[in-house]
């Protein structure tokens, strides 16, 4: 079908997010089997069997399922911290820049950002940020890191550089935390057992709603006490779900079924990126490229307006700055969607 064929309605190739997907029949129907209990009495055996998985994968003594990841992220913020502590961050990081100023709203911490390139910050960096100890200071409490960077372009923190980092704040007496809501992907592209990243970490949010593709769902995950302490928080921010095995069967099914595929999704990023090199107007770094998200430039040209002639199309992506696009390829993309969002991104670059 052409983009300009006004006899059939166009298909759209919706490469906005990967958290756009729709449950598949088999996870519909996972869902739909689904033993239930009320999980704020903690009865809730689908719940449970899925808290249990999350921990033993990720080599956590326990693990707790959340609504979303922003829950999830700010529930381990505010069980790391107390009013007026300090979280060092990465400058784009997802807790501070997406997640609509709940570090000051909900634990009343100071974020203090850490300059990254594409999301991964060095241990000089790091270095830098740290102060002696003296009342001027709000005491450093909390270092978090996101491993794959959403802002960074899905970039991967490598294994030897997250246990440099995470070592030296060990030694500083922080907490750690990592916003994992795309770990499975780095896993996947770097062949880095998700509990290796994980043992780097007091606590960790993994996300099922993203390129696992369930309807809704993230775990926090941690020692016990951990956990124990960031249930009540989970409850005080309104998280206490009641018939939630429903969700925590589509996370299952998502963990089962969804995760290897997701190299199906880093090879389409890398191949719309590869396209995208050979169009007038647009500037990629291929090597950039490393796992389901794909940021380019467009040099000269407002991505607002790229981005509403892209969607008039038939190709949704996001514009993440003034001359800044994001796609994520995700379950609902396919190889010839790639082929085809190409051969429409090319003709509206071309001015058709
Ligand atoms: N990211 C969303 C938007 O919020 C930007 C997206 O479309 O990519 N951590 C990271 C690294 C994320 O990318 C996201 C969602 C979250 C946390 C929050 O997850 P939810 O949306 O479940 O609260």
């Amino acid at each position: 079908m052409s983009a300009n064929d006004a006899s059939a309605p166009m298909s759209i190739i919706d490469l906005r997010s990967d958290t756009l997907t729709q449950p598949t029949e088999a996870m519909r129907a996972a869902m739909a089997r689904a033993e239930v209990g009320d999980d704020v009495f903690g009865e809730d055996p689908s719940i449970r069997r899925l808290e249990e998985r999350v921990a033993e994968l990720l080599g956590k003594e326990a693990a707790l399922f959340m609504p979303s990841g922003t829950m999830s992220n700010q529930v381990a913020v505010r069980t790391h911290t107390e009013p007026g502590d300090e979280v060092l961050l990465e400058s784009t990081a997802h807790i501070a820049y997406y997640e609509s100023g709940a570090p000051a709203a909900l634990s009343g911490v100071m974020c203090r950002y850490i300059p990254g390139r594409r999301g991964i910050f060095s241990m000089a960096d790091l270095a830098g940020m740290v102060r002696p100890v003296n009342a001027h200071f709000p005491p450093t409490k909390l270092l978090s890191i996101e491993n794959t960077h959403n802002r960074g372009g899905g970039s991967v923190w490598p294994l030897q550089e997250v246990r440099t980092v995470t070592a030296f704040g060990r030694d500083r007496g922080w907490r750690l935390h990592l916003d994992g809501a795309r770990l499975w992907n780095a896993c996947i592209a770097t062949g880095v057992a998700e509990r290796d990243y994980a043992a780097c970490f007091d606590s960790l949010s993994v996300c099922f709603s993203k390129g696992l593709g369930a309807p809704v769902g993230s775990a926090l995950a941690g020692s016990r006490n951990f956990i124990q302490r960031a249930h009540r928080f989970r409850k005080m921010f309104g998280g206490g779900l009641r018939q939630s095995g429903i969700l925590a069967a589509a996370a299952l099914h998502a963990l089962d079924h969804h995760r290897e595929r997701l190299r199906d999704d880093h090879d389409n990023a890398r191949r719309l990126a590869q396209g995208l090199c050979t169009l007038p107007g647009v500037e990629v770094d291929l090597a950039g490229v490393e796992t389901n998200i794909l940021m380019f430039e467009t040099p000269g040209a407002p991505a607002e307006g790229l981005v509403h002639r892209l969607a008039e199309a038939g190709v949704r992506m996001l514009a993440v700055g003034p001359e800044r696009i994001r796609a994520v390829t995700h379950l609902h993309i396919a190889s010839q969607d790639i082929e085809e969002a190409l051969r429409r991104i090319r003709l509206v670059l071309n001015g058709g």
